[in-house]
């Protein structure tokens, strides 16, 4: 599951194979993951070839835009994620600028229109007693924070992930 504004399903990026943007393309050529469990969440970042959203479509994604927190709410969208992951391992990945730049302004390449702190929060909580195996949490770039106002979100979802451990039925 992996929470990013950005697919990072590219072949390349600016002609290099492995990069920040290129991590589930190098991923899916080694069978790291379910093509019919996996899911971006909060995705709203530009699209780099006509063929991004059919590529990644391909690998097995469904993706939940960022937009849909706003016309489908918490609950449906934790629901939509748990019956996507169902009882397989899962690998929880967060890319902080799936939060709005307001929210995490500290990071490589903001979008605006993102999740807010207590949306992530919310969806985090909601994922308890799934077969959680992995996490993290990347993209924080503390040059570029403000306030830390970033480091205190990435913290903060850290604390909630090792929350969610705690409650993993394993
Ligand atoms: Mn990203």
């Amino acid at each position: 599951m992996h929470f990013d504004a950005h697919l990072d399903t590219w072949d390349t990026y600016f002609g290099a194979p492995y990069t920040h943007g290129t991590p589930f393309r190098r991923a899916r050529e080694e069978n790291l993951f379910l093509d019919n469990a996996s899911m971006h969440v909060g995705i709203r970042g530009p699209l780099y070839s006509r063929e991004d959203l059919k590529n990644d479509a391909d690998f097995g994604f469904k993706i939940i835009h960022c937009d849909e927190f706003q016309s489908e709410g918490i609950d449906k969208i934790v629901k939509r994620i748990r019956d996507r992951v169902g009882n397989n391992p899962l690998y929880l990945s967060i890319d902080i600028d799936v939060l709005d730049p307001s929210h995490a302004p500290g990071t490589g390449t903001p979008e605006i229109g993102g999740m807010t702190t207590r949306e992530m929060l919310n969806v985090l909580r909601g994922l308890a007693g799934l077969n959680l195996i992995s996490a993290d949490v990347v993209e924080v770039s503390p040059a570029y924070d403000h306030a830390e106002l970033t480091s205190l979100a990435a913290a903060t979802i850290v604390y909630e992930l090792t929350n969610l451990f705690a409650k993993n039925p394993a």
